[in-house]
């Protein structure tokens, strides 16, 4: 259809690095000082080494090493490190980062976050079009502290592929904000999120991560998933992903970001309401 011969690799990974140029992570700056430099030296020199070791171990040669340069090379042109990175890396950063943690599971955000999605009241409805395709889903909850406590005012921003696995802002043709959102919960930390449920999501399979993945016989499949970030005052933000029981490569995620805990299991709608719901209460560490 239309919109699958105009969402490119070249686009949506040109759209992803300007959006991850313009970003500033919470903990964004590196150790300073001598501590930086031996910091740098000691993750450079074993990332080099062990490239070293593949080259030796698989007797690497030069027309393989001249087609590892060309793709390299091309990734950049492409605009697409941040896909790369968020796909093959990314979930061992999440999974350093967040091992103290005693709240809710989070995994990798992955390369089509936006900031700043229209505020929404408790219970609402994602910004979507007229028609948009897709089963309903009532996405319900509450949000709490580690001790029980609910979080009067929390923040729950939500933003997920639609019905033919597109990201507004990174395919063109969607609407600025659709499928995304900044609920915020009630005085007893519950939220209702009313929205459709997403297509499971390609990696773009005409730019370089795609040629990777049909050179090594890989799929290029994520699961159906729902994108969140939970935050309130005095604790730490949760980024985590949810995913749908019985989905296709739930058990096959290419970003190998899937956890036991991250995986819902809608029921046909109450009181006759068309589509699914499902509940799911987050647990916040405070700070
Ligand atoms: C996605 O939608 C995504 O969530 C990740 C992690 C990588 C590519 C596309
Ligand atoms: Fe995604």
């Amino acid at each position: 259809e239309a919109i699958a011969e105009t969402a490119t690799a070249a686009a949506s990974g040109a759209a992803a690095t300007e959006r991850f140029r313009s970003k500033q992570r919470e903990d964004a700056a590196a150790t300073p000082g001598a501590a930086g430099t031996k910091r740098v030296d000691t993750l450079a020199t074993e990332l080099i080494t062990a490239v070293h070791d593949v080259i030796r171990r698989h007797k690497v040669t030069y027309a393989e090493y001249d087609a590892l340069k060309a793709w390299l090379i091309q990734v950049g042109l492409d605009g697409e490190w941040p896909l790369f990175l968020d796909v093959w890396i990314e979930h061992v950063v999440e999974e350093v980062a967040n091992e103290d943690r005693d709240g809710s599971k989070g995994t990798i955000e992955g390369p089509y976050y936006v900031p700043g999605s229209p505020k929404l009241p408790a219970e609402a409805t994602l910004p979507m079009r007229d028609d948009e395709g897709g089963t309903p889903l009532l996405f319900q909850g509450r949000v709490t502290s580690v001790d029980g406590t609910p979080l009067a005012g929390a923040e729950i921003e939500m933003w997920h592929a639609d019905d033919d696995g597109f990201y507004s802002q990174y395919a063109p043709g969607l609407p600025e904000w659709n499928l995304r959102g900044t609920v915020v919960a009630d005085d007893e930390g519950r939220f209702g999120i009313h929205t459709v449920q997403p297509a499971p999501y390609q990696i773009p399979t005409d730019g370089s991560c795609g040629r990777l993945i049909s050179a090594a016989g890989w799929h290029a499949w994520r699961p159906a998933h729902l994108h969140l970030k939970v935050s309130a005052a005095g604790h730490r933000l949760v980024t985590t992903q949810l995913y749908f029981k019985g989905g296709n490569h739930v058990e096959d995620d290419i970003a190998s970001a899937v956890k036991p805990e991250l995986i819902l299991a809608p029921v046909p709608a109450a009181g006759g309401a068309d589509g699914n719901e499902v509940t799911y209460d987050f647990v916040l560490d405070p700070r």
